[in-house]
């Protein structure tokens, strides 16, 4: 599926500029088994990259103006490297401007570029498109221009450029495009970003997404709210226990202990977090170990944590897990991302997979009347250069 991106993509591109792309640059998209709305509370995440990748192609252009093409949206736009950079209403076109920005703020000598991009990742269902987009992007124009910023950096500047067009993400997306590695999950620690590698052995198991086809536009706006509660949690604690750092630091009963100094919302969050890096911990052990079923239940519970007490589920996704939950060859079922949409990831038992896609959908478009997705997705390397040599 990806050779034929590629060709599709470098096909277009010579038929736009008349001449082969310089650079061809492959960045994927993510999934994470476990560890969500972690990164940004300074824990460990544990996500992969994937085999469904945005194909850039590149040169340069030796003048001061680029051209940048989607070619799935059928839309381009034009952006002068000489004047200041500023967001525009064409949203996609942010996330781009946003790495050129992050480039010019950090004094980084380029000049023009043409790029045109497709891609297989499906927009919105939480296998982070945009750091695909930024990651892989900032990657092309590092080789087109000899900018030698290193891997992490191009994960971190990613970051910031989210960050500009408004949400104030973690890492984890950025990082494990950039860093990923085929048939691996990676352990970040969020705070320090150092990393390590555990093989993704799901034995018996398939892991599978449902994509609830919904994208509830709360997203952003809640997003940076528990991010904020957050803050406000953590810095409650600090307050207590002026030797905890970050939520990693606490047990449950230090915030069970400050209850009443929180507010609900707040309380529940904080509570969340703790539990939620613990379990992170577990599931890499469990992973380790062979013990998937382990890994399953943990999956449950952080679905349940994320539902009850982070609050963002929805409907749809709740539905998903719990009919799943009522499987005997479903070991584990979780809403994955953001939320509030996008999908769930789960882990079947080899041979049933057929029948429980089947179900599923069933029971999805007669409860919602919306199509469910579904991706069969394989743990694939980070963002890299293409090279058909
Ligand atoms: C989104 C964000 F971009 C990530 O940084 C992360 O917080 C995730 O939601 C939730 O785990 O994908």
């Amino acid at each position: 599926m990806n050779d034929i991106l590629i060709k599709n993509t470098t096909a277009f591109f010579k038929e736009a500029f008349n001449t082969e792309p310089q650079k061809v640059v492959l960045s994927p998209g993510r999934i994470n088994i476990i560890g969500e709305h972690i990164d940004y509370n300074d824990g460990y995440v544990l996500p992969a990259a994937i085999d469904k990748i945005i194909c850039f192609a590149f040169e340069k252009n030796n003048t001061n103006q680029s051209r940048i093409i989607a070619i799935d949206l059928g839309d381009e736009f034009e952006i002068n490297l000489a004047n200041s950079i500023e967001l525009s209403d064409n949203v996609w076109t942010n996330y781009l401007r946003g790495v050129i920005n992050q480039l010019k703020t950090k004094g980084f000598k380029f000049e023009g570029f043409n790029c045109v991009f497709s891609s297989n990742i499906p927009v919105g269902s939480g296998l982070s498109s945009s750091a695909a987009l930024e990651c892989g992007f900032l990657y092309g124009l590092n080789e087109l221009f000899n900018l030698n910023i290193k891997p992490v950096d191009i994960a971190l500047m990613g970051q910031s450029a989210e960050h500009w067009v408004g949400i104030n993400c973690g890492i984890m997306d950025q990082f494990s495009s950039v860093m990923g590695l085929e048939n691996k999950v990676i352990k970040i620690d969020c705070r320090t970003l150092e990393y390590e590698y555990h093989n993704a052995d799901f034995n018996d198991y398939s892991l599978i997404l449902f994509d609830s086809n919904v994208k509830h536009s709360l997203m952003t706006s809640a997003y940076n709210e528990r991010r904020e509660q957050c803050e406000e949690g953590i810095a409650i604690v600090k307050n207590n226990f002026p030797e905890i750092t970050s939520f990693r630091d606490c047990n449950e009963e230090h915030i069970l202990g400050l209850q009443d100094e929180m507010s609900p919302n707040v309380f529940r969050r904080s509570l969340f977090v703790v539990k939620e890096i613990n379990r992170v911990i577990q599931a890499c052990e469990a992973l380790d170990k062979g013990k998937i079923d382990v890994l399953g239940q943990l999956m449950f519970e952080t679905h349940e944590g994320l539902s009850r007490d982070y609050e963002v589920s929805c409907a749809e996704l709740d539905m998903i897990v719990n009919a799943l939950k009522k499987e005997d060859a479903v070991v584990g079922s979780r809403l994955m991302g953001g939320g509030f949409g996008g999908c769930t990831i789960n882990l079947i038992k080899k041979g049933h997979e057929e029948r429980i896609k089947k179900k599923l959908s069933e029971l999805y478009f007669d409860a919602f009347g919306i199509e469910l997705k579904i991706y069969n997705v394989k743990i694939g390397n980070g963002t890299s250069l293409y090279n058909n040599n």
